[in-house]
Parts: structure tokens; C-alpha cells; sequence
């Protein structure tokens, strides 16, 4: 699907551009997670906010699929049945988005990206992954950054079964970057053999996103 196809003329999109030209929310400080839980010009939310470019899609468990493909030496298209048979993992992590809000110890299940990962083999010359969603959203980051310990395929939160607006019934959940990495209504992994960008990468936001960094905007 392709930009135009997504309303990326909402006011929150069009909100989260000028943010990035302007590059609010910058605050010039650094920090180390090691030292100081919450990373900088980040505050901290009891609740869990909802950000997405509007659409929420309707996905059955009776039709969802989700396929992961390019560099890969098995190529996956797995039903839901066939992903809840895969081995299940619970993890608790912190989020942070990119609009300043952190939300500690979220509990988590689903399949570890390394999990599935380890099932379509990506060869040898992968480096980077483009995630597609079913709103057409699109998002890039690194393989190693995708394959992190704590990087899990979620589609529980808090022991319920994460909720439509959440992103279910399954999502991406990379806590070490800004939260619009971790994609919601998740249908299509692709292994590439170089970064290339997804949405907000192309609408002036960071092609890595490291919170402790700060690295909201292209050019931090
Ligand atoms: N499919 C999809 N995933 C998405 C988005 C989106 O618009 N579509 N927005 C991203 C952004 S910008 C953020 S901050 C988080 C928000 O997740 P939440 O609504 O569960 O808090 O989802 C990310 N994943
Ligand atoms: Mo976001």
C-alpha cells in the first residue's frame, strides 16, 4: 500500500511533521538508561495513550496472517493457529514515544522475534527489516535491533488479549526505540539487504530512533 492510500493528512500526522521540521521536543540533554529509567524529554503516563494515522483496521483472528519474506531461507505465512503454536513468551518492558510520553512495566506476550526469526533463517547478507501493517502503515529498523532480547511479536498486554486499538490482535513491541518502530495490526516482515525507509522515516522522523539519544528527527 502506498501513502496516499493512508490519511496522512490527519491533524496528528500533519502535527508530528511540523514537529519534526521544528524539531520540538528536543531538549539537548542526554542520559544513560543504566543511570535514569526514563529517557530524556520523556515524561512518564499512568495510561496508555492510543497514536496512530487513524485507521484502526478490523482484524479477525479467523482471517489475520502474517507472512515474512525477502532475505529469508524459509519463507513464513503463518495463521493465527499456527502462530499461537509457536513457543509463547511473556516480557515486561517500558515504552517511549516519540511525542514524550513513557509508560513503565508493561507486561507482555506473544512470540519472540528471535523465536520466529530463528524459523525463516535470514541469510547471510540481511541487515535491516521493513515491517507492513494492516493499515498500511510501514516502519524500518535494523535486524539486530528487530532480533533484540526483549523485542517481542505481542498479542497480550497485562494478561488480556491486546486490544484493536492497541494494534491486535498482534503487534511489534521494540522497547529500546521510540514506540512508532513497534508496529500495530503487523501482517508483513521483510528482510532487506539495506534500510530503506517506512512512513515516518520519510515524513522527517530519525531512521533508527534511540530514545537515550534522543534521536526524534532525520537529522539528530
Ligand atoms: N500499524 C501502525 N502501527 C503503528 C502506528 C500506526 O499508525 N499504524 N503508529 C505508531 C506510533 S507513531 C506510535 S507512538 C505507536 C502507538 O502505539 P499505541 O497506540 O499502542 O500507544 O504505534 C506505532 N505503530
Ligand atoms: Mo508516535
Amino acid at each position: 500500500m502506498s501513502d496516499d492510500q493512508i490519511p496522512a493528512d490527519s491533524k496528528l500526522t500533519n502535527s508530528k511533521r511540523r514537529w519534526a521540521d521544528e524539531g520540538k521536543f528536543l531538549t539537548g540533554r542526554t542520559s544513560r538508561p543504566e543511570t535514569d529509567r526514563l529517557p530524556p524529554g520523556q515524561h512518564l503516563v499512568k495510561n496508555w495513550p492510543v497514536l496512530d494515522l487513524g485507521e484502526q483496521p478490523v482484524v479477525s483472528t479467523d482471517t489475520w496472517r502474517l507472512q515474512v519474506g525477502g532475505l529469508v531461507e524459509t519463507p513464513l505465512d503463518l495463521g493465527w493457529t499456527a502462530f499461537q503454536a509457536l513457543e509463547q513468551t511473556t516480557r515486561v518492558s517500558d515504552i517511549h514515544c516519540v511525542t514524550t510520553w513513557s509508560r513503565y512495566d508493561n507486561k507482555w506476550k506473544g512470540v519472540a522475534t528471535r523465536d520466529l526469526l530463528d524459523l525463516a533463517m535470514p541469510k547471510a547478507e540481511a541487515t535491516h527489516v521493513m515491517l507492513t501493517s494492516y493499515d498500511g502503515y510501514t516502519t524500518n529498523l535494523p535486524l539486530a535491533d528487530f532480533a533484540a532480547e526483549d523485542a517481542i511479536l505481542a498479542t497480550s498486554w497485562e494478561d488480556l488479549p491486546l486490544s484493536r486499538e492497541h494494534g491486535g490482535p498482534m503487534r511489534l513491541i521494540v522497547p529500546h526505540l521510540y514506540l512508532w518502530k513497534s508496529a500495530k495490526w503487523l501482517r508483513r516482515i521483510d528482510i532487506m539487504p539495506a534500510d530503506a525507509a517506512g512512513f515516518w522515516e520519510r515524513n522527517g522522523y530519525s531512521m533508527y530512533g534511540d530514545p537515550w539519544r534522543e534521536q526524534r528527527y532525520a537529522d539528530d
